[in-house]
């Protein structure tokens, strides 16, 4: 039997425990993606353990989310990270140079390593033929501190591509597709492998559309082969030395297998408030807009944004919608400026953002109370926008092009020829200009000198060691999908304070129940109640951190998302399944936990969990590995770390 693509990259990166499906591996991580979020805890880590060199190379630090800097917050935690990136040995790349994902792709990705990234979406390098996965931003400093990166070996779903795309009709919606047939937790437990026919006719960009979206399957990550097409775009980038064909072989096996044929595809959009409720653009014509976001990255590739430009040259946008666009990089802005579509753009109404996450995390162009926004990233769960009660929309850039133009959602092809977007492709050489990307070297400042850690940057959270006898009254029961926005929201207002830890904690679950914060201070210890797929989305640690900070020692959950769960983990809170998920409906807020036995029956990876007030017990499993059990008994990451 032959070995599929995910087997050949990890079999050479393979330090502890066996590859096959459902055992514990730990592998060597080639490089690491920090982005200006998670990054400020996983440069806390880093601080706190203090190696003389990330051993990980490159490491890269991206300033692309907090880039507002209304006030001085931010504008602090890009100080502090690029004196950690100097004394660590860290690439920098300065505000304004474009998303981590998008110009990790560009600058650094390479066929068969593999990555750690400190953002959900890193499996976006998988489109050149990497294993890139995101974590919490203390499980890529664990990597890096020597610990290597531990995970239950993820089973492998072909994903079989065939046929070819029609005119008007995109990698969005190859990604969309994927959404609909597989939901938001079809993926939990697989890495996507893209196999078929129909890779050969997409692009690099557009390969990194589909696995950006992988993580919003629930997967581990998505990765394509390494073939012409890959090495066409390396040498396009002058980085033709960095490929290496990959493939896997013909008679490897996979554990489930999914197939999507692209010359049958159509416009799709995803309603709020899920990437998975899909439907047909041309469903949604009576969804009026009140603006439209082109970018993010998923979708703000030169040939996603010369599309929208070719779609509106000449047009201007409805009177009722608002048209931002963010290039995904300084270099496609630059490619943009030359061929005439940024005027194109521009004289069409657009207002250009600068390349950031911006929208996508509501850092700026909140839609109005009750409004409708159609954007093309990757996420519309609730609040994410900056507004507790938007919708959004995600669709293709052609589609938004469209829908901008006529007001309401659009089918692109009925207001235009899609065949204008012939010569929509990707160049065969990129302008490149590293300048904002400075190597550690080039970073001012002395190798040893202190970091620069503004006002505004508090120290991480401390826990004690996990307790005997855990007792905790339910906070918050909540349904099943609860996403890290749900419990710790985007948007400029919240997000500034991210480094800023018990003023950020103050916004906790605030759009889902604004009592929960005095609530949970005045149990001081308590539970949360989970339906499946409990943290799902983003891989921000906060949404594990501050719970464990305004008290909660406890999560019990019909099933948890993979980056989330290895977040409570490394923050100390005790992650439990419900063995029997009908115990779910026997349990209400107010209820008191007891487990009797939290440090002494944890090894047995069942507990038994007594309802005091109810006068029932139900059985609980911790499934956690042998080393995530010594974590959760230290109390944290931290802690474990600084005691080895
Ligand atoms: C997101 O898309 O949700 C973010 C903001 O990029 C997060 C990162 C974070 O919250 O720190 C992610 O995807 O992990
Ligand atoms: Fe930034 Fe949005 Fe991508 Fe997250 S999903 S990295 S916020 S662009």
């Amino acid at each position: 039997m032959g070995m599929n693509l995910t087997e050949k990259i990890l079999a050479g990166r393979l330090l502890e425990g066996s590859s096959r499906p459902g055992e514990e591996l730990v592998i060597r991580v080639d490089q690491t993606l920090w982005s200006d979020l998670t990054g400020i805890m996983a440069s806390q880590m880093l601080e706190s353990v203090n190696p003389k060199r990330i051993s990980a190379q490159p490491t890269v630090f991206y300033m692309d989310h907090n880039t507002l800097t209304t006030s001085t917050e931010n504008a602090d935690d890009h100080l502090y990270m690029r004196t950690v990136a100097k004394r660590y040995g860290a690439h920098y790349s300065k505000p304004g140079n474009g998303i981590c994902h998008f110009l990790h792709c560009q600058r650094f990705a390479k066929p068969g390593h593999v990555m750690l990234g400190a953002d959900s979406h890193t499996p976006t390098s998988g489109a050149l033929g990497m294993i890139a996965i995101g974590g919490g931003g203390l499980t890529v400093a664990k990597s890096m501190l020597g610990e290597g990166f531990r995970m239950t070996a993820p089973k492998v779903m072909r994903i079989e591509l065939s046929g070819k795309l029609r005119p008007g009709v995109s990698a969005k919606d190859v990604a969309l597709e994927m959404l609909r047939l597989l939901s938001v937790k079809g993926g939990v437990g697989y890495i996507l492998e893209f196999a078929g026919d129909g890779i050969a006719g997409l692009s690099v960009p557009e390969r990194a559309t589909i696995a950006n979206m992988s993580i919003e399957t629930g997967a581990t990550t998505g990765v394509f082969p390494s073939d012409a097409a890959t090495r066409a775009f390396l040498k396009a980038q002058g980085r033709e030395k960095d490929w290496t064909e990959l493939s896997p072989d013909a008679d490897a096996a996979y554990a489930a297998a999914v197939a999507i044929n692209l010359s049958e595809l159509e416009p799709l959009a995803a309603k709020p408030h899920m990437p998975d409720i899909v439907v047909p653009a041309k469903d949604l014509a009576d969804v009026s807009a009140h603006s439209v976001f082109i970018g993010s990255c998923t979708n703000a590739s030169y040939s996603d944004i010369k599309k929208a430009a070719k779609i509106l040259k000449g047009k201007k946008t409805h009177p009722n919608v608002d048209l931002t666009v963010a290039p995904g990089s300084r270099q496609v802005l630059e490619m943009l400026i030359a061929d005439g579509s940024l005027a194109d753009l521009v004289n069409a109404g657009a207002r250009i953002l600068e390349c950031a996450c911006g929208p996508c995390i509501g850092i700026g162009q909140a839609p109005p109370s009750k409004g409708v926004a159609v954007r093309t990233s990757n996420r519309n769960f609730p609040g994410r926008s900056g507004t507790a009660d938007a919708s959004v929309y995600l669709v293709s850039p052609e589609t938004a092009a469209a829908t901008a133009v006529a007001g309401a959602v659009r089918d692109p092809r009925e207001i235009f020829d899609p065949r204008i977007l012939a010569d929509c492709t990707e160049p065969d050489s990129y302008p490149i200009d590293d300048s904002m990307l400075i190597r550690p070297e080039s970073l001012c400042g002395a190798a040893n000198e202190k970091t620069a850690r503004g006002e505004n940057i508090s120290q991480l959270p401390k826990n004690g060691p996990l307790a005997e006898t855990v007792r905790a009254t339910i906070a918050l029961r909540l349904g099943d999908n609860i996403t890290t926005d749900d419990i710790i929201p985007g948007g400029s207002n919240i997000l500034k304070h991210i480094a800023n830890i018990p003023k950020f904690a103050e916004f906790t679950f605030c759009y889902v129940d604004p009592t929960f914060v005095d609530r949970a201070k005045k149990l001081r210890c308590s539970a949360i109640v989970g339906g499946d797929n409990y943290g799902q989305g983003s891989s921000r640690e906060h949404a594990a951190m501050l719970p464990k900070l305004l008290g909660v020692d406890l999560v019990v959950a019909k099933s948890y998302a993979r980056i989330h769960k290895e977040n409570l983990v490394n923050y100390g809170i005790l992650p439990l399944e419900f063995i029997n998920p009908a115990d779910y409906d026997r349990l209400e807020a107010g209820d008191a936990l007891v487990v009797d036995n939290a440090r002494s029956g944890g090894e047995k990876g069942e507990y038994s969990v007594r309802v005091g007030n109810k006068g029932f017990a139900f059985t609980a499993r911790l499934n956690a590995s042998a080393y995530d059990w010594n974590v959760l008994l230290a109390g944290g990451a931290l802690n474990y770390l600084r005691k080895k």
